[in-house]
């Protein structure tokens, strides 16, 4: 049984989180890696606050274990759904895409823990000052959008110059990769990719087959020169906005060629002009699953690697 400080923090049985992905992580899926004994968390993106509070008690009729919502901070509903969170009294939020600070106070007020994702120590540090619990280290290894620094050195490099608990994201999928980041210095995992392809997940049926598809080289990251890097299963739409790229087509341009991309991929099952957001390690997901198999494998699996390590020691 592995247990860490992380598990004491938010309730939870299981050190995972289940990342809060866009059009994806709906509170169906939330409330079934709740139930199971992770921290499921709603995907918010770019929802209006009303999606937000319906998914929300989608989650609480469903289990009465801990849950958390995601916020993704370029969204133009950030302040109406602060509020939704408050007036829910939602136990944990995770942040994306941005600088969270100003709202810290305000949640931790009402006892919601704030657990930001961030891909610097610049903005670990930040952000530690502020009173954040803990934090998301996510490596560029991951869907959607990304930072510059992969997993494996971003992750003790964060360890190293803050005090609170440090979540690893960002190319973890199995048990394998949770006693990794156990052994970096890490209190838990969070996973996106792999949740994708629970049941549980309500995203088209082609999405799935897409991720169950994919081969180690299959992602790309487009939107470099946006300023807004985003990691997706290589299709028409990232051939296209790559060569859009190389032709220096203007910065704005490229924003509106992207815009609703990411609901046409995982709403529609348009996998060829939508964004299909996912990390690196697609190519190791190998079937549709309930969300509590991927717990139980990942929790087993990561049980199994570290007695394995610890038999390495001679005395
Ligand atoms: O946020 C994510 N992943 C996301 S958000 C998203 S929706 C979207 N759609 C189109 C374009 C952009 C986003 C899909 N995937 N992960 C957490 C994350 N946050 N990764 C990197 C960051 C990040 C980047 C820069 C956090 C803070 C930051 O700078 C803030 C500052 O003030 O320094």
């Amino acid at each position: 049984m592995i247990r860490t400080k992380l598990c004491d923090l938010v309730g939870i049985e299981y050190p995972i989180f289940q990342g809060g992905m866009a059009w994806t992580a709906t509170g169906d899926l939330a409330a079934a890696v709740s139930e199971a004994g992770g921290l499921g968390i709603i995907g918010s993106g770019q929802a209006p606050a009303d999606w937000v509070r319906r998914e929300i008690r989608k989650v609480k009729d469903t289990t009465a274990k801990p849950f958390g919502v995601n916020i993704m901070l370029m969204s133009p509903y950030v302040d109406e759904i602060m509020h939704v969170i408050v007036e829910e009294r939602v136990p944990v939020i995770t942040t994306g895409a941005g600088n969270p600070g100003k709202y810290v106070g305000m949640l931790k007020e009402i006892g919601t823990k704030v657990i930001p994702v961030v891909a610097s120590v610049a903005l670990a540090r930040r952000l530690e000052k502020v009173g954040v619990d803990a934090l998301i280290a996510e490596g560029m290894e991951s869907g959607g959008h990304v930072g510059e620094i992969s997993t494996l050195p971003l992750v003790p490099q964060i360890i190293d110059a803050v005090k609170i608990p440090v979540i690893a994201a960002g190319g973890i999928v199995d048990g394998r990769g949770l006693a990794a980041a156990l052994a970096l210095g890490a209190e838990g995992v969070q996973m996106g990719t792999r949740f994708m392809c629970a049941d549980e997940c309500t995203i088209s049926p082609k999405v799935k087959e897409m991720i169950l598809k994919a081969k180690d080289r299959d992602t790309a990251v487009t939107g470099h020169s946006t300023g807004h890097p985003v990691r997706c299963l290589e299709n028409k739409f990232t051939r296209e906005f790559s060569r859009m790229e190389r032709e220096q087509v203007p910065a704005a341009e490229l924003e509106k060629l992207g815009a609703g991309r990411l609901r046409l991929a995982m709403v529609e099952g348009d996998t060829e002009n939508g964004s299909v957001m996912s990390g690196q390690v697609a190519g190791a997901v190998k079937k549709i699953e309930p969300a509590a198999e991927i717990i139980r494998d990942v929790m087993e699996g990561a049980e199994r690697e570290l007695k394995r390590l610890a038999q390495l020691i001679s005395s």
